[in-house]
């Protein structure tokens, strides 16, 4: 890999693999080479998950969270057939505020690259854009999983079989992903089986149950529980040591002070969910149109918890990966 002093990163052969449509950014291209500690930043909760001007808010304190832990951010991005690896600062404000950003994710990543313009990543695709730069460490609010009524309609009949290609993603790739669980909107002790089943390791710090992002608990026991973000991170170096080819999952709960209570999100949910079905909402358009309307729904709580969470994930990616960076030998870097 080497930096063309303009901003861009050539890798590999240039001509294959997403190393050829990778841009990353200097800061970001130096400190991999250096071996210091860098935290992927995804993009969909800037463009669909939250309006102007609490979205640009966000995302600046987010990278500002990361440099706070010590290490560096690479908020990623589309752009004109490009991925970016770390925005500069007048990006992310157009990223914020222009219309019409493709959601990009896996199945969508070659179609958003011959429409052009501007496109946000979910997790799926921030974590190929990460493994392509070579990020290990990635964080997000809460990750994508099984819709609830996806197994079997609330009528009986047969379910939606919607399913966040995060999941998949989370099998395959070898980047560490911090959230603070799965979105509530989802069925969550479904979402934790799936994730078993690809083999994906959930590790949650400081709780016995896995976070459930708007509130601090789920009801379903966290596989694996850890006291530390450098715990996490010794579990990490031995699981991204293994090459087994998928990632893990860290999930950290909401800051207490910002959770809203789950007895209040089920009422509201299923109220959601309900309009949801009836007005036809699905694929992709389903997780921002419920995000939005939960936060009407709540006077504004869910939009609080999930900016908190949002900053609070991003700091302990932070120190993840700087207990990553300072765990890998000198040799291996
Ligand atoms: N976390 C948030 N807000 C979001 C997301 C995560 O706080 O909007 C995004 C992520 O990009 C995640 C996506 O990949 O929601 C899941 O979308 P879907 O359910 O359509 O896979
Ligand atoms: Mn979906």
């Amino acid at each position: 890999m080497s930096g063309t002093g303009d901003g861009r990163v050539e890798r590999g052969s240039g001509t294959r693999g997403i190393g050829a449509v990778l841009r990353v950014a200097d800061e970001v291209a130096d400190a991999l080479r250096a071996g210091r500690p860098v935290v992927a930043l995804e993009s969909t909760l800037i463009s669909h998950g939250f309006p102007y001007p609490e979205n640009i808010g966000i995302a600046r304190d987010s990278e500002r969270a990361v440099r706070a832990a010590g290490a560096v951010p690479a908020t990623v991005a589309m752009h004109d057939g490009r991925l970016l690896v770390g925005l500069a600062a007048d990006e992310l404000e157009t990223l914020a505020t222009v219309h019409g950003v493709a959601k990009v994710a896996r199945p969508t990543i070659a179609a958003a690259l011959h429409r052009g313009g501007w496109g946000a990543t979910t997790v799926s695709a921030t974590m190929m854009a990460a493994q392509a730069a070579g990020i290990a460490v990635f964080a997000t609010g809460g990750i994508g999983g099984v819709h609830r009524g996806a197994l079997v309609a609330p009528d009986g009949g047969r379910g939606s079989l919607d399913i966040s290609a995060d999941l998949d993603e989370l099998a395959r790739t070898p980047v560490v992903v911090v959230c603070a669980g799965p979105k509530l909107i989802l069925d969550v002790p479904l979402t934790v089986e799936a994730l078993e089943t690809r083999g994906v390791p959930l590790v949650t710090i400081g709780a016995d149950e896995v976070p459930a992002f708007w509130a601090r608990s789920s009801g379903v026991p966290s596989p694996i529980s850890v006291a530390s973000a450098e715990e996490a991170a010794r579990i990490a170096a031995l699981h991204l040591g293994l090459d087994l080819g998928g990632g893990m999952l860290v999930c950290t709960p909401v800051p207490e002070e910002d959770q809203v209570p789950r007895d209040r999100l089920e009422e509201v949910i299923d109220r959601a969910t309900a309009e949801a079905a009836s007005a036809g909402i699905r694929g992709a358009d389903l997780t921002p149109w419920l995000l939005a309307r939960m936060a009407e729904l709540t006077g504004g709580a869910t939009v609080r918890a999930n900016l908190s969470l949002i900053r609070n994930n991003a700091r302990t990616a932070g120190s993840l990966a700087v207990a990553l960076a300072e765990g890998r030998a000198p040799a291996d870097r």
